[in-house]
């Protein structure tokens, strides 16, 4: 255990957290009783806590921290930025430095004629963005009723009004009156626990071509565009099946539907390219992007557009922007982590040393009784926790499982997420060798602890 910060005791920090600080996405009171977790400092791909635990966050953060923690690069590049110019808008006719130097940097790593950048300081802000750009688009170009938007349910696209309706989870939807209208949802590519008796490669194809099914009854004519993750995140990192994407790119052709990317999770190196659109085959017309971007140093995102769509929406008035759409210490951190990502070569790291060497131990977690599928692409993966090997069916009631695997993971100093019964990780990508050996070595024995508490708990079937 290595020296404890300087600061309150754990359980005042508790009390005072539980009293003013309401936390996303959680039950808020639970959590006063429990007591939260209070992370202090970073370094590399370890956390340390307010007791002096050691973590391995094999989240990168909340999927972002690509290149690891505790860079001093992206520290004084902020601190230079903020004596010289901490903050102009890029409204009314000005711009600034790094703004420029950033968004000629990402479009010039962008694939095709993506050479344009909306900038805003999220992942859900720049969907916002989207969902009113590609309106305005159709209706500049004189097709007005084109305004609904095709996503697909349990896909996660952020959680502002806008963004969340595009977004397809339900427990989402249930609270605060969305969706908003004219969002459309099809089906996922979820083979594992959707497929029944299909193939994976039939059933990717069926699933792509929900989507022809909706533009046809939903009229050509009234569809702008379709958004989805190149591969799913947030909802348990589901890789589609290789038909999928093809089959999806040739809709979008056909039925000139503009594509949308959202590459929030999946871009800069994440899946062994820099776009997950790359590893994918797909062309978008426009791409989503945040955390990586920054690898969260600081709140940014964007989105990027073609030359085209450019050229429609700036022959008129835009009427959409951020206070920090652009703000130039966000931009200058980013452009750093753009350095360090190229100079480093972090992206080819993931690609061809860690991505591969990982892929074969996670893929080899798929023995272990409890784990009935384990898939990988660079560096996010996900296994499917099942009650019995032999059967893809799920566990009676879902989540205790991968909550109880949750637990143990942090029981051994290893973040790892659930997605009710799917584990997550998404580690930082520059993570060596050594450090996988770590990682799996900890979740296996996460495994093995979980396992041996189901069982306890008769939660397993037996054939
Ligand atoms: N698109 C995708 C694909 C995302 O994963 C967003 C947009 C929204 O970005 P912002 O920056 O507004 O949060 C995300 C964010 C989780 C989790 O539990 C995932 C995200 C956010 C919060 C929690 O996996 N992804």
């Amino acid at each position: 255990m290595s020296a404890i910060t300087n600061h309150l005791p754990t359980a005042e920090l508790q009390a005072l957290d539980a009293a003013h600080h309401m936390h996303p996405f959680t039950t808020n009171d639970e959590l006063a009783e429990k007591g939260v977790r209070i992370i202090t400092r970073a370094s590399g791909i370890y956390l340390t806590d307010s007791e002096g635990n050691e973590i391995l966050d094999a989240m990168a953060g909340l999927w972002c921290v690509n290149i690891g923690y505790g860079r001093d690069e992206l520290a004084e590049v902020a601190a230079r930025q903020m004596r010289e110019l901490p903050y102009y808008n890029t409204f009314f006719m000005t711009t600034h430095v790094p703004v420029i130097a950033l968004a000629k940097k990402i479009a010039e790593l962008a694939p095709g004629d993506l050479n344009h950048v909306f900038f805003a300081g999220s992942g859900s802000e720049a969907n916002d963005t989207n969902i009113r750009m590609v309106r305005h688009y159709w209706s500049e170009k004189g097709k007005p009723t084109k305004s609904i938007i095709i996503s697909r349910n349990n896909a996660y696209h952020g959680s502002s009004v806008g963004s969340g309706s595009l977004g397809g989870m339900s427990a989402m939807h249930a609270q605060g009156g969305l969706p908003i209208p004219d969002i459309h949802h099809i089906e996922q590519p979820y083979w594992w626990a959707e497929g029944g008796d299909m193939d994976p490669e039939e059933f990717g194809l069926q699933r792509a071509q929900e989507l022809e099914k909706a533009i046809l009854e939903l009229g050509e004519d009234r569809v702008a565009a379709f958004i989805a993750e190149p591969v799913q995140g947030a909802g348990g990192v589901i890789i589609p099946p290789a038909s999928y994407w093809p089959e999806i790119q040739r809709i979008c052709d056909k039925y000139e539907i503009l594509l949308i990317a959202d590459e929030v999770i999946c871009g800069f190196g994440r899946t062994g390219n820099w776009f997950g659109s790359e590893t994918m085959g797909i062309r978008p017309d426009i791409m989503t992007i945040a955390k990586g971007l920054s690898s969260g140093y600081a709140p940014i995102g964007g989105s990027i557009v073609s030359d085209e769509i450019a050229a429609v929406i700036g022959a008129s008035e835009f009427n959409h922007g951020y206070t920090y759409s652009g703000h130039p210490v966000a931009a200058a951190v980013a452009l750093e982590n753009l350095r360090i990502l190229e100079e480093e070569g972090v992206v080819a790291h993931v690609r061809d040393v860690a991505g591969p060497y990982l892929k074969e131990k996670w893929e080899a977690l798929g023995d272990h009784p409890l784990v009935g599928e384990a898939r990988i692409v660079g560096m996010m993966g996900s296994i499917a926790l099942v009650p019995n090997k032999n059967s893809r069916a799920p566990f009676a009631e879902a989540g205790t499982a991968g909550f109880v695997c949750r637990e143990r993971c942090f029981a051994n100093n290893l973040v790892m997420r659930h997605v009710g019964d799917r584990m997550i990780i998404s580690p930082p990508l520059v993570i060596t060798i050594e450090e996988i050996d770590v990682m799996i070595a900890r979740a296996r024995k996460a495994l093995d602890e979980c396992y041996a508490e189901l069982q306890k708990r008769n939660l397993l079937s037996v054939d």
